[in-house]
């Protein structure tokens, strides 16, 4: 096994630590139709259809003191809650408000993994403002979600995503909760079973007939036992019971380039500056293709004039770029067969496209997304 392998596995053991924020809306539906219609405010507000087959969608948190929640039947809920208002729905509303937040979402990270309309993991352990403190930002995104939509939203702050989520409904409504490193385990062992991901009613009541009743029941189980009663979601279990989470935040948009330029303050024209500045540029562009995590086959080099025509040229290899030397070989073989240049250059760019989709197919998953619904 190679250097470069070792490090890789090593990474996908145990990944750098993350500052992850989860961001939820408050009562999403409810809210929107709250701030839309005045007579709705402070009332007990249900959206979805009030017939006899109607589910409630959503749920203003005034109707929730009555036991009202989303997808349970009308008629309960009416029953529960006589004065219970209920309001159709407004998809259009909906869709408006939560492109809102994603651009919010997008002033401070690219790196946003939205599970649905009201919600998204947001890595920021780089952000755009280079803001150390992932709890300042979390403030900040619930400020600018206030200021921008009418509306409010929790958030949990993290090292992972597990933690962000369960921290996001801890001080719900229009609350935030922050786990920090070393803290995550006695979190979780303080919650009912119910908290965890996955674990539905019906779950619930297996793990009531194990003796499992919190997280600290839960921690005192070893994995072959786990492994014995719950089958693959049994490593799941493990890992959770004590607060990790190895998954990275996966952006669901496909890129369609990853790159970099630089402008001079003095223009450059002799070979070997050029050189020494690919390299530099070569630093910067693949630190970016490495937090992306992309993947692709075609380099370009990007060159301004002194004129300001720009020229570009590019290089595809029948298979990805194997790693940043080859990268760097690429993007020199370009340069090189340019050389020498017409005249003087003000920028020089690189970008890596025919991008694979983002996000490693490869990283471990817990499968938290799907099949743990059936258990
Ligand atoms: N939703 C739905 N049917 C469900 C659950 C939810 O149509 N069974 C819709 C309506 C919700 C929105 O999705 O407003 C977001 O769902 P959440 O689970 O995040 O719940 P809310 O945002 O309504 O409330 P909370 O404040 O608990 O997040
Ligand atoms: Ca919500
Ligand atoms: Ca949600």
């Amino acid at each position: 096994m190679t250097d470069h392998q070792q490090a890789d596995d090593d990474t996908a053991a145990a990944p750098p630590q993350r500052k992850i924020i989860h961001v939820d809306m408050d009562a999403f539906f409810a809210s929107v139709e709250q701030r839309d219609n005045p007579d709705l405010r402070g009332k007990p507000v249900a959206v979805g259809g009030s017939s006899g087959r109607g589910v409630v969608a959503a749920a203003s948190y005034e109707a929730r003191k009555f036991g009202v929640k989303s997808a349970m039947p009308s008629v309960t809920a009416k029953r529960l809650c006589p004065d219970l208002i209920f309001v159709k729905s407004r998809f259009d509303a909906y869709r408006e408000a939560s492109d809102q937040i994603r651009a919010i979402f997008g002033h401070h990270t690219d790196l946003v993994e939205p599970l649905s309309l009201d919600e998204a993991y947001l890595d920021v352990t780089q952000n755009r403002l280079g803001i150390p403190s992932a709890t300042k930002v979390a403030l900040m995104i619930r400020q600018e979600i206030r200021a921008k939509t009418q509306l409010t939203a929790s958030a949990g702050v993290s090292y992972n995503k597990f933690l962000a989520k369960l921290a996001s409904d801890q001080n719900k409504p229009d609350g935030m909760c922050v786990i920090r490193p070393g803290e995550g385990a006695a979190f979780v062992q303080t919650l009912p079973i119910r908290r965890f991901h996955g674990v539905g009613p019906r779950g619930e009541e297996k793990m009531a007939r194990l003796g499992i009743a919190t997280g600290a029941d839960l921690a005192a189980k070893d994995r072959a036992w786990l492994a014995q009663h719950f089958g693959s979601f049994g490593d799941y279990l493990y890992r959770a019971a004590r607060g990790i989470d190895h998954r990275p935040v996966r952006t669901n948009r496909i890129r369609k380039s990853v790159g970099g330029e630089r402008t001079f303050s003095v223009d450059r024209h002799e070979a070997e500056e050029l050189l020494t500045t690919l390299a530099e540029i070569v630093d910067i562009v693949w630190e970016r293709i490495e937090r992306a995590r992309a993947r692709g086959r075609t380099v370009t080099l990007k060159l301004k004039y002194n004129d300001f025509r720009i020229a570009t040229r590019a290089r595809s290899l029948p298979r990805n770029v194997a790693d940043k030397a080859e990268f760097a070989a690429v993007a020199r073989e370009i340069l090189q067969d340019q050389l020498p240049l017409p005249r003087p250059i003000r920028l020089m760019g690189l970008t890596l496209s025919n991008l694979e989709r983002e996000g490693t197919a490869d990283e471990p998953d817990d499968g938290q997304n799907g099949q743990l619904a059936l258990f």
